[in-house]
């Protein structure tokens, strides 16, 4: 939502969390800035806000915006707890209602309850054990006064899942440079060879992202194995991954 403090979170998380050199550009843009967690380097972006009664052609084209949202590594929602509870609760739902009509619901969400300084700490730990109904993963932050920054950065980098790791075969045809540009949106491409005969390479994906991934490459004609040993390290990476969808 529109005012909710997106773009001062975003400065405040970008000068807290160590401002990273992903090869050329450290920032990306007045919006996406590349960040280091912990071990982790992410870009973070910051997104316009939700505006109550859109006209439906603004809806239409916002949501194809938000539908690169299930790629992401993770969604930051930001809440205004300020205002008051009836008010955050109906702009909580309304964003969940849209994560899940655009099938990100599998992304890992951390929710910032902004603006702590603007009310007393019980009322924002009262606010705070009534949204965990809907919202398990929250932190109480100030981006203002940067209170909790290093916490919410915690909390984010805890929720990260791990990528794992496949080689993948495509055969040459019509099809492979609409496949592999599809492939680089949905995971990264650690490695490409190109021969007369086929395309060959290794990528690192979420193991949400795997099965469609897997759908896409089986779909071009080729084939994908999913590496083993890396995958077996988590075991929640296997839970995840429907097996019926992949190749050892
Ligand atoms: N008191 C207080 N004000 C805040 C806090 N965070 C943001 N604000 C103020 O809230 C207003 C909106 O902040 P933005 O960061 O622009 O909000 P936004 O979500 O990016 O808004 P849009 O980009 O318009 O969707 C600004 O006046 C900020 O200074 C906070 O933690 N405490
Ligand atoms: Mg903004």
């Amino acid at each position: 939502y529109t005012n909710a403090g997106k773009s001062t979170l975003f400065n405040a998380l970008t000068s807290e969390g160590v401002p990273t050199n992903l090869g050329l550009f450290t920032t990306l843009s007045t919006t996406t800035r590349a960040i280091s967690i912990g071990k982790r380097k992410l870009l973070l972006i910051d997104t316009v806000g939700f505006v109550d009664r859109l006209p439906i052609a603004l809806v239409e084209a916002f949501r194809s915006t938000l539908e690169e949202t299930i790629f992401a590594d993770l969604i930051l929602l930001i809440l205004d707890l300020s205002e008051p509870t009836g008010e955050i609760e109906r702009k909580l739902s309304t964003c969940i209602q849209t994560i899940q009509e655009i099938g990100a619901s599998s992304v890992p969400m951390v929710t910032a309850l902004n603006k702590i300084d603007l009310i007393s700490p019980a009322d924002a730990e009262e606010k705070k054990r009534h949204l965990s109904r809907f919202v398990q993963k929250s932190v109480l932050v100030s981006s203002l006064k940067m209170t909790n920054i290093e916490l919410l950065l915690s909390e984010i980098e805890r929720n990260l899942e791990s990528p794992v790791e496949a080689a993948f075969v495509l055969p040459p045809s019509g099809r492979v440079q609409r496949s592999l540009s599809l492939i680089r949106e949905m995971a990264t491409v650690l490695d490409i060879e190109y021969s007369n005969s086929q395309i060959s390479g290794k990528l690192a994906a979420y193991p949400r992202i795997i099965p469609k991934i897997v759908a896409e490459i089986n779909g071009a004609g080729g084939e994908i194995t999913l590496d083993r040993q890396k995958d077996l390290r988590d075991v929640h990476i296997m839970a995840d991954v429907p097996a019926s969808k992949t190749r050892f």
